[in-house]
C-alpha cells in the first residue's frame, strides 16, 4: 500500500498547472469528496493491516498536505501573473488624453470682436424678441404698406394678416430692437443690436434663411454724418487693421436719409485688378419718420444708424467659402475654432 501512496506522489507532482480550469481538475482528481484519488485512499484505511496503518495514515497525510501545498502555490501562481498581466497594460510613459473642451463658435467670436470695438465708443448692448409684430419690424421703420419686404417671398411669418399689415413675423433685422430702445429711453441713446434675424430666402452657399446683424444706433442732439464715418472708419481700422481702405455709396434704405452702402478694399493678388471692393454694411441719418414714430422730436434730435451682418466678415477672416457650414454643428467644423 505504501508503494500506491509514493506512486500516486510522483503522479501528483508530475501534473501541469496552467490555468484556473487546471487547478480546479487538480483540485478534483486528486482531493474531490466523492472520488478523488487521495480521498479514495483514507477510505480504504481500514482494509490496510493494523500493523501498518499508522505508516500508511502518515504517508497518505503528508501526500495530502503535499497536495494542498501544490494548490495554493498554483493559486498563487495564477494570481500574481493575472496582477502582472494587468499593471502590464498601463503604459505610463503614454502622453495623458486630452479632456475634450468645447470651443467658440466662429460666428460668435466676429460678433464679440465687432461688439467690442464699438464698446470703446461708448455703446451699450441691447436685445429683444426674434418674434416681432409687423409695427416693430416694418411700420415704425418707415417701411410703406407695400414694401416689397413686407411680402411672404421675403419674410418668414409666424401669423400672416390681411393686406400687408399687422401680422407677427421672424425679424428680418435687429432694428426694431432699437425701436423699443428709442421708445423706452430719452436721448442720448447709444446702443447696439446684436442677434439673429430670418429671411426667407432660397437657400445656397451665400444665403441661409437665418444670419446675424450687429445695428448700431445713435441719437442726440447735434449727431451729423461726418459723427458716422468716423466711427465706421475707426471700426474698420480696428477689425479688418490701420491701412483699411474704405469707400461709402450712397444708397436706400427705408429707415435712413441720407443712406450710405460701406465697402472695403479686399487685397487679393489672384484677382484681375489685385483686389475689389467688398460691401461690409450699411448706414445712415434716422428717417425722421422713424423718430416722430417713437416719439423722439426729430427737430431737436438727429440720430445715425449703421447696420452688418455677422457671416461675411466670418467667412473673411477665417477663409470660409460656404455659409451653410455656420449651421450644420458637424464637430470637424467647429473643433477648428
Ligand atoms: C442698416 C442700415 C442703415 C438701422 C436703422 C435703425 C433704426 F432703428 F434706428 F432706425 N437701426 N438700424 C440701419 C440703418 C440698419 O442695416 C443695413
Amino acid at each position: 500500500m505504501l508503494d500506491v501512496v509514493e506512486a500516486l506522489r510522483r503522479e501528483m507532482e508530475a501534473e501541469r498547472i496552467a490555468t484556473e480550469d487546471e487547478v480546479e481538475t487538480f483540485r478534483i482528481k486528486y482531493l474531490g469528496q466523492k472520488s478523488g484519488s487521495i480521498t479514495n485512499l483514507f477510505k480504504k484505511i481500514r482494509e490496510v493491516a493494523p500493523e501498518d496503518r499508522r505508516a500508511f495514515g502518515q504517508q497518505l497525510n503528508a501526500l495530502k498536505q503535499a497536495t494542498e501545498a501544490r494548490l495554493d502555490e498554483s493559486r498563487d501562481i495564477l494570481r500574481r501573473a493575472a496582477a502582472e498581466a494587468e499593471t502590464q497594460t498601463i503604459d505610463l510613459t503614454l502622453p495623458g488624453r486630452r479632456p475634450l473642451t468645447g470651443s467658440v463658435h466662429p460666428l460668435t467670436q466676429t460678433r464679440d470682436d465687432i461688439v467690442r470695438i464699438f464698446e470703446r465708443y461708448g455703446f451699450s448692448v441691447a436685445d429683444g424678441p426674434e418674434i416681432e409684430d409687423d409695427w416693430h419690424n416694418f411700420t415704425a421703420l418707415n417701411f410703406p404698406p407695400d414694401h416689397p419686404a413686407r411680402d411672404m417671398q421675403d419674410t418668414l411669418f409666424v401669423e400672416a394678416s390681411e393686406g400687408g399689415e399687422g401680422g407677427v413675423l421672424l425679424r428680418t433685422h435687429t432694428s426694431p430692437v432699437q425701436i423699443r430702445v428709442m421708445k423706452d429711453q430719452a436721448p442720448p441713446i447709444r446702443v447696439l443690436a446684436p442677434g439673429r434675424v430670418y429671411r426667407n430666402e432660397t437657400i445656397s452657399y451665400k444665403s441661409y434663411c437665418l444670419f446675424h446683424q450687429v445695428e448700431g444706433l445713435y441719437v442726440d442732439e447735434g449727431v451729423t454724418f461726418a459723427d458716422l464715418k468716423y466711427l465706421l472708419h475707426a471700426f474698420a481700422k480696428a477689425f479688418f487693421g490701420e491701412d483699411v481702405r474704405m469707400r461709402f455709396r450712397p444708397s436706400f434704405f427705408p429707415f435712413t436719409e441720407p443712406s450710405a452702402e460701406v465697402d472695403i478694399w479686399w487685397s487679393d493678388e489672384n484677382l484681375p485688378g489685385g483686389g475689389r471692393w467688398l460691401e461690409i454694411l450699411g448706414c445712415g441719418m434716422v428717417d425722421p419718420n422713424v423718430l416722430k414714430a417713437v416719439d423722439i422730436d426729430p427737430e431737436k434730435y438727429t440720430g445715425y444708424a449703421f447696420g452688418m451682418g455677422v457671416e461675411r466678415p466670418a467667412m473673411l477672416r477665417y477663409g470660409i467659402d460656404d455659409i451653410r457650414v455656420f449651421y450644420e454643428n458637424d464637430i470637424r467644423f467647429l473643433e477648428q475654432f
